[in-house]
């Protein structure tokens, strides 16, 4: 059901209201509202309505930015909740965004929920090069290195990825969890990756069974 306040929520992104969101998000926790639709029917949703404007020419790079920061803003609210209790580590995983590529919302909302599942997140952050992160592989030994792009142009990078790992070596002591809105289960498959997350729901399931047949 879609009660008001996820309305409200996804209006104050696409419109960037980054002042309004801290309260409404707060309010619709208050009033009971499961985080699944906050961040699904609301914060999640209206960046779908952003990135349609935003293609048919409705809005332009500074509102798309607007209302990424409002997102952000609401995420903020969310995750200390998501995150919960200490858990003990079921598994550690390096994430990051590949090069030239920035958009790093949906990694962040993955990380949370991982952390939440239990995993150690280490985030490397955005628009890393290849040789950044087979360097990091190689020093935290993750059981996971998860890539995300959100380019069409970014993807070829997480091919490399898998490349530069395989030449050091690395490739067989780490699983490659793929992922972001233009990445497919198919796209991984070509690209030798080990899975593909449609979303962070997803991607965590997905985690959580690689770890598992270590
Ligand atoms: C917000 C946004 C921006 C913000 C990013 C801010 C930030 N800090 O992230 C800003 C304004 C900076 C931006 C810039 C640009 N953007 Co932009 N942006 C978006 C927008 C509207 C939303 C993205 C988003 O946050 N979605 C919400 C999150 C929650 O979803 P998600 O990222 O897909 O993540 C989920 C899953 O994919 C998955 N997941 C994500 N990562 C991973 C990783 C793993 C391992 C796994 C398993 C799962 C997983 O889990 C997540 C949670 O469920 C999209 C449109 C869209 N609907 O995607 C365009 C979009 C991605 N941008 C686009 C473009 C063109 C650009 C620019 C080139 C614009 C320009 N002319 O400058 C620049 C490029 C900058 C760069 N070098 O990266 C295009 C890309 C088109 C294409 N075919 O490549 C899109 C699709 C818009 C459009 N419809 O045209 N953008």
């Amino acid at each position: 059901m879609t009660n008001s306040f996820i309305v409200q929520i996804k209006h104050a992104v696409v419109d960037g209201k980054h002042k309004e969101i801290q309260r409404l998000v707060q309010s619709a926790i208050e009033e009971k509202t499961s985080l699944e639709d906050i961040l699904n029917s609301g914060l999640i949703a209206a960046m779908d309505v952003v990135g349609q404007k935003f293609s048919d020419g409705q809005i332009f790079v500074p509102e798309m930015l607007a209302s990424a920061f409002t997102m952000k803003k609401g995420l903020d609210i969310v995750k200390p909740i998501i995150k919960g209790a200490d858990n003990k580590s079921i598994g550690t995983i390096v994430m990051g965004t590949v090069k030239g590529d920035l958009h790093d919302i949906g990694k962040n909302l993955f990380c949370m929920m991982l952390e939440g599942a239990g995993f150690k997140v280490i985030d490397l952050g955005i628009d890393l090069t290849v040789e950044k992160v087979v360097q990091q592989v190689r020093k935290i030994k993750p059981d996971i290195l998860g890539l995300s792009a959100l380019l069409t142009t970014t993807m070829p990078e997480m091919k490399r990825v898998i490349e530069e790992l395989k030449i050091n070596g690395l490739r067989d002591s780490v699983k490659v969890i793929v992922g972001g809105a233009p990445v497919s289960a198919n796209f991984a498959k070509k690209i030798g990756a080990d899975g593909y997350g449609e979303d962070a729901a997803e991607a965590v399931q997905l985690s959580k069974k690689l770890v598992s047949k270590n």
